[in-house]
């Protein structure tokens, strides 16, 4: 597995409900490498242009309705395979056919409100980390015991 970058946010039902701890815990305890975290509220720009690939379909204007609301808190995760791996820890996109012990399968029930966004692609991703981040707001460092995650 190749070495990645997933851009990840806890959308604003996350974030109201006080889940912003147990979703951040989740990425950090399989041993991910957090390097860009903000919390903002997306303007309605910055949402169409992330849903973008969405504007045709009849959820679109709620969704960007729901995603503007209030703040949501955007990360970048790096490691082996994170792209795909963070898409199995947040689970189906309808939290009630999601796998009990992810994210949406344990913290969510509706479509609407399902709580995470996780890249799908290595092509979505890198289009949302430059969407969200500018390079500057990027840390590349190494976490202290990288030794004991990953074979060296
Ligand atoms: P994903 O978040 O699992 O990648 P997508 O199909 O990319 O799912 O849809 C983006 C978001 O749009 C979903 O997370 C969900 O919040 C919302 N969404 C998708 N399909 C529906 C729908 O049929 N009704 C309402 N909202 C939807
Ligand atoms: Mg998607």
């Amino acid at each position: 597995m190749a070495i990645e970058r997933t851009f990840v946010a806890i959308k604003p039902d996350g974030v109201q409900r006080g889940l912003i701890g147990e979703i951040l815990g989740r990425f950090e305890q399989k041993g991910f490498k957090l390097i860009a975290l903000k919390q903002l509220t997306p303007d309605r720009e910055l949402a169409e242009k992330h849903y973008g690939v969405h504007s045709e379909r009849p959820f679109f204007a709620t969704l960007v309705d729901f995603i503007t609301s209030g703040p949501v808190v955007a990360m970048v995760w790096e490691g082996d395979g994170v792209i795909s791996s963070s898409r199995k820890l947040i689970g189906a996109t309808k939290p009630l056919e999601a796998d009990p012990g992810t994210i949406r399968g344990d913290l969510a029930i509706n479509i609407g409100r399902n709580v995470i966004h996780g890249s799908d692609a290595p092509e979505t991703a890198q289009f949302e980390i430059g969407l969200w981040f500018q390079p500057s707001e990027i840390n590349d460092w190494t976490p202290s015991d990288q030794l004991w995650r990953v074979e060296q």
